[in-house]
């Protein structure tokens, strides 16, 4: 044999074994690309994008104007009367061998769709939250093929399930429908009853086996071993024994020879060890640490399919024990309680499919710059893409994860039962793997709601027996048995809050959503008064940033009542809410950008109220997170981000004031007590300096005291008799300055005022300010003679300011970093300052 045919030979039977290895392998075809979309009203298909929905393609088509601008919300509602179809084409896939097996996964349809390959249907959707999966013969799949999808206005759907029910239910039709319920409308976002194909499509092609699924319990966990039972569900089309490797890029490996693996679907269980285990933390006490694993499965020859696997080790307690006061509610993080600090959730668009990954990246990593270690994905909202969870289990932050049931009651016949039933089933299977999840609830205040809105006393009695029968059966025995069942380690609790604020075990027990201030227009000072067990909820509304107003308002002389901003304040009080607090704490300006500014200023005190009270009140309270983390759409809310990803006021103080060690000062009549609280895990030595300075520097006293503060405590460190403190100096005129300092390191700095901001004797500054070009952005260098409270900077160009909304110390330079892309020739011309001394002395002219 010549040397030529040698190599032939050669070639021809390595491709010979690549078709092989790939013939057996199980292959993924997504099936995103060429949908297309129509409905009767047209005379023609339009492009569409997937995943997505029928609004953003309208959008997207030029067929409709922005939903997200002006008033167009009112003129868009006819869309989900309508009947609404996604086609697209797709050849057969090449390599099929006639033992392949074929099967098309629907990853999320919102919600009621027929779906049909070459006009035959394959099933019928009526859940947002469940994905589909179905198997496909070779005889269905043609050289070219069409799969359908019809969106069936959900409206239809609903109303024929609702009237089979013997009376209403509070969210009226809303409730028979598996989908997000602020769809419907809600106090911060829009009505639009969504429908479309808002997660992934692909097809599976498999021969062999393959692993459906793959999960893991820990069986033992200390200092030296973790025991991991792993469980992995494998569906063959054959008996033969193959085995399991598992590999890892930290020098584990393990493999698991001769399973001998049946025909039909099965569970094959096995355990691994890891020596000197490192646990999984929160990132503000240790290391998130997660073992990847690449879990691979062999038949004789070769590897058919694999998974990988990211496996934090934690263990997570749900505390409730009696004590004097009531009964605790805190988590115990691998035997540590831990203080949780962060804020609700809520979906980032009104058409989640529409999220980009870099928009799921901003906000969890903005979370983390906050020194939040947990968020609560919100009941009225939607269980997360797979990429929120991955990105919390990297970054440190627990999750507080509700099930999708919000602000009313559900029916419980057979066949709804039987469709939360597999949703809860799946949703907790698919997030238990992740160890970023800390506990499952039920609801979002619907036990609240029931007992103390007086939603029962409009039932009969035996009709409002039924109704809170339904709702035991499904929060207190079905939801908890699936969580149970599939993971007991991960705590439940049935609603948040456990007590609804008219109940005064509230205060005293459970997690609490405390309204009195905002809803009941309650002062800043209940913050003070009350901090609960656990604080779940509370929040206070501000407006977004003016280039997120602008995203929707592009008149001239912008409003605060004007009928577009209304149409983006969704609580009904809102703007009177606000104006009426600020009232009280600040100046009201005419100005429609001041008034923006004011309005995020007293929701950034407001809420750090809460905070700081909160934090004092550990271990009485054990969390503290705020409503709410971000928006849906540009809006005003009570939101820390805006939807354009701005950082307001709050987001800023929410990052000093969610730190591991703080100072919390607190005043009452004439004494200011002076609080550390410290979140670490090791004591510190640390000194308090408390300076009383006026505002145009001059230092009036000054004293200095060491102390250790303890590990995760909180501790009162000084108490200060107001009178004594600040003499005959006018307390309209003079401020404390306290740092807290570990050697020359300021692990807090606080300002403190004697009065409430508005009454404040501050006069507009002279402020020098400086700029220097260096990698990555532009460094921003600021000093005044006088004190500048809450200096805001405002840059035109896309960038982050590292630190906004601070007091300006007379004497005391303060850098700030932007972060740009963009190249900004005359910085001095474009940065735009304002201030409330600005503010003080405008409302005097
Ligand atoms: C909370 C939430 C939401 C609501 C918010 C503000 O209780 O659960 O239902 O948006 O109040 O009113």
């Amino acid at each position: 044999m010549n040397k030529r045919s040698l190599l032939a030979i050669l070639l021809l039977s390595s491709l010979l074994f690549s078709c092989s290895e790939k013939k057996n392998q199980h292959r993924i075809i997504k099936l995103n690309q060429d949908w297309e979309f129509y409905s009767a009203i047209y005379n023609k298909s339009f492009k569409a994008k997937v995943p997505g929905s029928v609004h953003t393609d309208l959008f997207q088509n030029e067929l409709i104007p922005n939903p997200y601008f002006g008033t167009n919300e009112n003129n868009l509602q006819w869309i989900d009367t309508l009947e609404w179809i996604y086609i697209k084409s797709f050849n057969k896939p090449t390599n099929l061998n006639p033992d392949d097996n074929i099967e098309l996964y629907f990853k999320g349809l919102d919600t009621y769709a027929d779906v049909y390959l070459n006009d035959s249907l394959l099933f019928s959707a009526n859940n947002m939250f469940i994905p589909l999966k179905t198997k496909i013969s070779h005889s269905a799949l043609k050289n070219s093929n069409e799969l359908k999808i019809i969106l069936n206005p959900i409206e239809n759907e609903e109303n024929k399930q609702y009237s089979k029910l013997p009376y209403e239910l509070p969210g009226e039709e809303r409730v028979v429908t598996r989908k997000a319920a602020h769809h419907y409308g809600w106090d911060w976002g829009p009505k639009y009853v969504t429908s479309g194909i808002w997660q992934d499509i692909e097809m599976h092609i498999w021969n062999i086996a393959k692993i459906n699924k793959l999960d893991y319990t820990i069986e033992k966990l200390d200092s030296e071993l973790a025991v991991i039972n792993m469980n992995a569900s494998i569906e063959s089309s054959r008996d033969f024994t193959g085995n399991i490797k598992l590999n890892t890029p930290q020098d584990l490996q393990y493999s698991i020879k001769n399973i001998s693996i049946k025909k039909g679907t099965h569970n094959y269980s096995f355990q691994i060890e890891i020596k000197n285990p490192q646990l999984w933390w929160t990132h503000n006490l240790g290391k998130p640490f997660l073992y990847h694993f690449n879990i691979q499965l062999f038949d004789e020859k070769q590897a058919i399919d694999s998974h990988t696997l990211n496996i934090g080790l934690k263990t997570i307690e749900l505390v409730k024990e009696k004590d004097n006061k009531g009964e605790s509610f805190y988590f115990k993080l691998n035997g540590t309680p831990v203080f949780m600090k962060g804020a609700n959730y809520i979906p980032q668009s009104s058409f989640p499919g529409s999220v980009s990954d870099n928009e799921y990246k901003k906000i969890i990593s903005d979370a983390k710059s906050a020194n939040m270690n947990m968020l609560r994905v919100w009941g009225g909202g939607i269980y997360e893409k797979d990429i929120f969870y991955d990105l919390c289990d990297e970054e440190g932050i627990l999750i507080w994860q509700d099930f999708m049931f919000a602000n009313a009651m559900y029916p419980a016949d057979s066949s709804f039962i039987k469709n939360i039933q597999k949703e809860a089933k799946f949703q907790v299977e698919r997030l238990n793997t992740h160890p970023c999840i800390a506990i499952w609830c039920g609801n979002n205040e619907m036990d609240e709601a029931w007992h103390n809105w007086g939603w029962s006393a409009n039932y009969s009695k035996t009709d409002s027996a039924e109704i809170w029968n339904n709702y035991e059966l499904i929060f207190h025995h079905i939801l908890p048995s699936i969580v149970n069942e599939e993971n007991q380690e991960t705590p439940y609790t049935s609603s948040s809050p456990l007590f609804g604020r008219g109940n005064p075990r509230s205060s005293f027990e459970g997690d609490n959503h405390y309204w009195y201030v905002w809803h009941d227009a309650y002062d800043f000072d209940w913050y003070n008064k009350v901090t609960g067990r656990f604080m779940s909820e509370f929040g206070f509304q501000s407006f977004p940033g003016i280039e997120t107003i602008e995203y929707f308002d592009t008149s001239l002389n912008k409003n605060i009542d004007s009928e577009i901003i209304l149409a983006h304040q969704k609580h009904h009080k809102g703007n009177f809410l606000i104006n009426h607090y600020m009232q009280d704490y600040y100046p009201v300006p005419n100005k429609f950008e001041d008034f923006i500014y004011v309005s995020q200023l007293l929701q950034a005190e407001g809420i750090r109220t809460g905070i700081l009270a909160q934090r004092r009140a550990k271990p009485f309270c054990m969390g503290s997170l705020y409503w709410q983390l971000n928006d849906c759409w540009p809006a005003i809310s009570w939101s820390s981000i805006d939807y354009l990803g701005n950082w307001k006021a709050l987001h800023y103080f929410a990052k000093q004031d969610f730190k591991n060690v703080i100072l919390s000062p607190y005043l009452h009549h004439d004494t200011l007590d002076i609080f550390a609280v410290s979140d670490t895990l090791t004591n510190l030595n640390l000194n308090i300096e408390i300076s009383l300075i006026d505002f145009n520097g001059k230092i009036i006293n000054s004293e200095n005291t060491p102390f250790t503060l303890t590990k995760n405590s909180s501790n009162q460190i000084n108490k200060i008799i107001l009178s004594d403190f600040i003499e005959s100096n006018s307390p309209d005129q003079c401020f404390a300055i306290i740092h807290l300092k570990n050697n020359d390191q300021v692990m807090d700095s606080r300002t403190f005022y004697f009065t409430q901001p508005k009454n404040l004797k501050l006069s507009v500054f002279e402020l020098d300010t400086q700029f220097k070009k260096v990698e990555e952005g532009y460094e921003i260098i600021l000093n005044s003679k006088r004190l500048i409270k809450n200096l805001y900077i405002h840059m035109p160009q896309n960038g982050f300011l590292n630190n906004n909304y601070f007091d300006l110390i007379p004497g005391e330079e303060k850098k700030v970093f932007f972060k740009t892309k963009e190249k900004i020739d005359d910085i001095e011309n474009m940065i735009e300052f304002n201030s409330l001394n600005h503010i003080i002395s405008q409302s005097k002219n």
